[in-house]
């Protein structure tokens, strides 16, 4: 297949623009966003996108999880579209540019073909996925996961926030529940850019990560029961204390980590307790412990040790525990061929690279279980995401998405 020549290059401006427009809606309280799944920002955040999209000439498609497609055509209808995207959702301390690098990464891509006047055989389809982060509404990934069979659309409609609204609701109430089937449609190849959200590349002086896996992840909902008491007049040794419990038990997640050092992580992003009083002993703790390795047996011998520990401790306490898996997928492997553009696309183009397991979840690992698949990475600033400081340069963010133009042009074939 024809590469595009090293000379064709994205409009770095326009990018960095649109992420500046987009990172207006929904903004955080700190300078990054909280524009949060199937919420109002959502909704309007969809909205520019997809007026971003209809102006480059593209065609919309929806899914029933809210799944967006803008497609370029290309010369032969009849090929499979090359896919290229990431999600607009973030999280409530959110940065700008994680998911949504991705995803104006790939309106990019078309904005440059339409400037340029290139045709492709295959045609292209910027996506922006559903409840990316999970946050809101657990697992992670929900709606590419639904839309690679991992999970049954009825199961992810059920979903609940903290206050007990229901995903499919939610989708319903902003406008955003589309009539096509999940899953029906079928690709050629899919491409993903994001930020690296750790340090590596910015450390080793990288401009760009060619993925070619990504590490596994594991959330289980620990639920702990002791018993509500006053905190003044109740003696210590009658205490049923889940807060502590939790306390003990989160020790032991962070040495069940270490114990695989070093590339297993763990610790518990999500914690309540209840009934979170200032002179109440807590009766009751909710919390998900997140463990991650590119090893499955790794993870799965963390699963396991903190079952045995927690119920070790809770026992010992006095204290009633429960475990539910709410999230979680095996280590990936990217697709070689698909990799290999990724990589012969920053040699072309000059940039340093390295090879990169991704430490955080991403579409494109479920989606690697439909298609051919694989992701392009830059830096971001002290390797830092999932806070509202995250950072990356126009340097960074232009030299990712040149390398995805490049990957996804060669993979869709130019033809004029
Ligand atoms: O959890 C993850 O790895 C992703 O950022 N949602
Ligand atoms: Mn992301
Ligand atoms: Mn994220």
């Amino acid at each position: 297949m024809a590469a595009p020549a090293e000379n064709l290059k994205i409009n770095g401006e326009r990018l960095w623009d649109s992420l500046m427009e987009m990172a207006q809606i929904g903004p955080g309280v700190a300078g990054g966003n909280n524009r949060q799944t199937v919420t109002d920002e959502d909704a309007e955040g969809r909205a520019l996108f997809q007026k971003w999209c209809e102006a480059a000439g593209c065609s919309m498609g929806l899914d029933q999880m809210g799944n967006m497609f803008a497609r370029r055509e290309g010369s032969d209808p009849d090929a499979l579209p090359v896919y290229v995207g990431s999600h607009l959702d973030t999280q409530p301390t959110g940065g700008k540019y994680d998911g949504v690098l991705g995803v104006l990464g790939g309106l990019e891509i078309i904005r440059s073909l339409n400037d340029m006047g290139i045709k492709t055989r295959h045609p292209i389809v910027v996506t922006n996925w559903t409840n990316e982060e999970g946050t809101r509404f657990a697992p992670a990934m929900l709606s590419s996961g639904v839309f690679a069979g991992v999970h049954t659309q009825d199961w992810a409609y059920a979903r609940e926030d903290a206050e007990g609204l229901k995903f499919g609701d939610e989708l319903a109430r902003i406008g955003w529940r589309g009539k096509e089937e999940v899953g029906a449609r079928k690709m050629h190849a899919m491409f993903e850019l994001h930020i690296e959200q750790g340090p590596i590349l910015e450390a080793e002086g990288k401009e760009i990560g060619v993925v070619t896996h990504g590490q596994g992840l594991s959330w289980t909902q620990v639920t702990i029961v002791g018993k509500d008491s006053h905190t003044g007049s109740t003696p210590m040794p009658m205490r049923k204390n889940a807060g502590l419990g939790m306390a003990r038990v989160l020790e032991q997640v962070e040495a069940i980590a270490l114990s695989h050092a070093p590339h297993a992580v763990g610790a518990a992003g999500h914690i309540d307790v209840f009934p979170n009083s200032r002179n109440v002993i807590p009766g009751k703790a909710v919390f998900t412990v997140d463990f991650r390795s590119p090893d499955l047996s790794v993870i799965e011998d963390m699963e396991a040790r903190l079952r045995i520990e927690a119920q070790k401790i809770c026992d010992d306490m006095g204290l009633g525990v429960e475990f539910e898996k709410v999230g979680g997928f095996d280590p990936v492997t990217f697709d070689e061929t698909c990799v290999a553009a990724v990589r012969n696309a920053a040699e072309r183009l000059g940039y340093s690279h390295m090879n990169l397991i991704s430490g955080a979840g991403h579409d494109a690992c479920w989606i690697n279980r439909v298609a051919p698949t694989a992701m392009v990475m830059c830096p971001c600033v002290d390797g830092l995401s999932h806070n509202e400081a995250e950072e990356i340069s126009p340097e960074w963010a232009a030299a990712g998405a040149n390398v995805l133009f490049h990957a996804v042009v060669e993979t869709a074939e130019i033809v004029e």
